[in-house]
């Protein structure tokens, strides 16, 4: 009926078993922010997104309802619109309509989420082809052979680059311009740096949802690896680390507890930590000197009334 096909590239990846062995055996023990997103943790970081706290996507779909005409005119319609992290492709829609994609590539590492979240916007928009790809994008952004051959446009908003540090966001950003090809475009939303007051309370949200959101990766742990291991024996911790630019999510054990994995066993002291998530936060040019050293130069960029958040459109530079 609708135009939709999958594409799963996902068994590359590194498993949750992999990291969670890996991260464990560090000093300084950590486990990488993707293994938030299962069904379960994809939902729950929509609803973080409802917390009013969580600034970042309701300052974001303000400004992209309001540019979507003007990016439209900059881009020009029937592209190939590619969106790594697509989740439930809420803000895409708020540009389909003015760009008319020739079609759209959402890509997401959770399979479940992308396949209903794909299905849906294909019932919604008959007229766009969707090939769902299914991949780790910090990975790969391999675009389905069976896309259509247009400019591309690579949409990446809600400040997923955050996620990256500084040297693993350029390497994206060089690959995001590898992908595009020379007449390609991307379209991204950043962070920016801000009152840390605003930033602290973003991520410590009084309904308790980042909490929850944070502990699912002890949820997945349990229920995936069969580990004895009790989610509410870790705090939420979330701060402002001004020197790195970023939010720091940890996990604190609140007892000393031990894991075991693989007949391995992992000790963890009271108030240790396990380091789950970076989210780095840049200023306009911060974020424009790191994208021209990737070959990327602005078309134009916006940012809203009180600089909460960036919007940027940026094109490949000539060489
Ligand atoms: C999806 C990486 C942009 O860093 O703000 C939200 C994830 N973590 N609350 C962010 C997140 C806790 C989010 N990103």
């Amino acid at each position: 009926m609708h135009k939709v096909t999958f594409h799963d590239h996902k068994p590359k990846t590194l498993s949750l078993h992999d990291a969670v062995l890996d991260g464990l055996s560090r000093e300084d023990k950590r486990i990488p922010p993707k293994f938030f997103y299962d069904a379960r943790g994809s939902k729950l970081f929509e609803r973080i997104c409802e917390q009013p706290e969580y600034y970042p996507p309701s300052v974001e779909c303000d400004m992209l309802g309001g540019l979507a005409d003007e990016i439209a005119q900059l881009a020009g319609r029937g592209r190939l619109l590619i969106e790594p992290g697509a989740g439930s492709a809420a803000k895409v829609r708020l540009l389909l309509d003015a760009l008319r994609p020739a079609a759209f590539v959402p890509m997401d590492i959770s399979f479940d989420f992308l396949k209903s979240a794909a299905t849906q916007l294909a019932g919604e928009y008959p007229w766009l082809p969707v090939h769902a790809t299914c991949v780790d994008f910090s990975h790969s952004l391999p675009v389905p052979e069976a896309a259509p051959d247009a400019p591309r446009l690579l949409f990446f908003p809600g400040s997923s680059l955050g996620n990256f540090d500084r040297a693993e966001a350029g390497a994206f950003l060089s690959r995001v311009r590898d992908t595009i090809g020379s007449d390609g475009m991307l379209l991204i939303g950043v962070d920016t740096k801000k009152d840390e007051a605003v930033l602290n309370a973003a991520y410590n949200d009084a309904a308790g949802i980042t909490a929850e959101f944070n502990r699912n990766l002890i949820h997945r742990m349990r229920r995936e690896l069969d580990l004895q291991v009790d989610p509410d024996t870790f705090e939420h911790k979330a701060f402002y680390n001004a020197e790195a630019g970023r939010i720091e999510m940890h996990l604190v054990s609140r007892e000393p507890q031990h894991i075991e994995l693989d007949g391995k066993r992992f000790r963890l002291a009271e108030g240790e930590s396990l380091h789950t998530e970076n989210s780095y936060k840049y200023a306009p040019e911060e974020f424009l000197s790191m994208a021209a050293g990737c070959g990327l130069q602005p078309l134009r960029y916006w940012l809203d009334e009180q600089r909460l958040f960036a919007i940027y459109l940026l094109r490949v530079a000539d060489i």
